[in-house]
């Protein structure tokens, strides 16, 4: 495989960000007009980040300062999450994990917290695989990766299919950032590595899925329909996956599609930008996207600690 650059670690995180930001004043909405994205990419303000971006952020501080030892300590993983939500509980949180964060800033452990909901199941939502993409980073191979995506999961997500996507999308970002950018990306033995990592039937069949739909190269309106683009991980980590796999090579087109899916649309744009940048490198994200990107020179500083 090929090793990981300081650029391509800078695009995996800039691109999560980017995606998070330019997709969040859309999220919720059916459709998005072509229109309305444009005006966006074009607008002075400031491109302001979401919990998917803030929560990436505490995962990449929690794997750089653990780098040499552990890598992943559970238990304090799951109160830095809680605690990056006390600080800025504005930053776009749907109502769900902040009330597993609360229970575990009273101080109830996260194994009990993150089952107190859902008759005991817990979540199956994507608010794990949003922020997961650092992991690709420390983990030392797909299985690994996906491992300690899984891990990096439970802490909020206890439900089976919240951490098949985290691991799905760790090992598709594992993947994007040791593929040869030199070469197309092998779509179909792309698929098949993430089916090696991910064992379960519902992920299977959508994987299948994706094939198809590289080849029929569909509308975003129909990704949504075909995929799925509400805030379970089910319906939305492979529809980000069909958007960086219709776009592996163009981050911004990787993220405007994710967001002409609709829906969740700050989250799956994250997931695909994630995924394309990883491939493409910092380098080649719009420069003027990054220019407004409030939280830029903190993803940069991470990602050179962890490359
Ligand atoms: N939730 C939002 N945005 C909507 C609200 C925005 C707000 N109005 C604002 O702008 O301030 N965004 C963020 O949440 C998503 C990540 O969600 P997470 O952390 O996984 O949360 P949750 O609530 O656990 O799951 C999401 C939904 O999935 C359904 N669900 C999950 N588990 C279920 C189960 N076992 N049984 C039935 N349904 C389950 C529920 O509908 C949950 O609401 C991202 O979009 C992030 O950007
Ligand atoms: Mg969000
Ligand atoms: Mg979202
Ligand atoms: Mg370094």
């Amino acid at each position: 495989t090929t090793p990981i650059t300081r650029d391509r670690a800078r695009g995996l995180l800039l691109g999560l960000a980017l995606g998070d930001a330019l997709g969040a004043p859309f999220e919720g909405r059916d459709s998005v007009d072509p229109a309305d994205l444009v005006a966006e990419e074009l607008a002075p303000s400031g491109l302001v980040h979401t919990d998917d971006t803030a929560l990436a952020l505490v995962l990449a501080e929690h794997l750089a300062e653990h780098r040499e030892t552990t890598v992943l300590e559970e238990d304090l993983l799951a109160r830095e999450f809680a605690d990056a939500w006390r600080a800025e509980p504005w930053r776009g949180y749907g109502s769900g994990t902040p009330k597993v964060f609360g229970l575990i800033n009273a101080g109830v452990p996260w194994r009990d917290a993150t089952r107190a909901f859902y008759q005991g199941q817990g979540s199956f939502g994507n608010g794990a695989a949003m922020r997961v993409a650092p992991i690709a980073l420390a983990g030392t191979s797909l299985h690994h990766a996906a491992e300690l995506a899984r891990r990096s999961a439970a802490v909020t997500h206890a439900h089976k299919h919240g951490q098949h996507g985290t691991a799905c999308q760790a090992a598709a970002a594992y993947l994007a950032l040791h593929s040869d950018p030199t070469h197309p990306l092998p779509v179909p033995a792309f698929l098949h590595d993430l089916a090696r990592v991910v064992r379960s039937g519902p992920w299977h069949e959508k994987l299948d899925r994706i094939a198809e739909l590289v080849r029929r190269r569909p509308e975003p309106q129909h990704a949504a329909t075909a995929l799925g683009n509400d805030a379970s991980a089910l319906g939305s980590v492979p529809t980000a996956l069909l958007a960086f796999l219709l776009n592996p090579d163009r981050a911004n087109d990787a993220i405007r599609y994710a967001i002409r899916v609709g829906g969740d649309t700050d989250t799956i744009a994250a997931m695909a930008g994630a995924l394309a940048g990883a491939r493409t490198g910092a380098a080649a994200l719009p420069a003027a996207w990054l220019r407004r990107l409030a939280a830029a020179r903190r993803l940069r500083a991470l990602a050179d600690r962890l490359s």
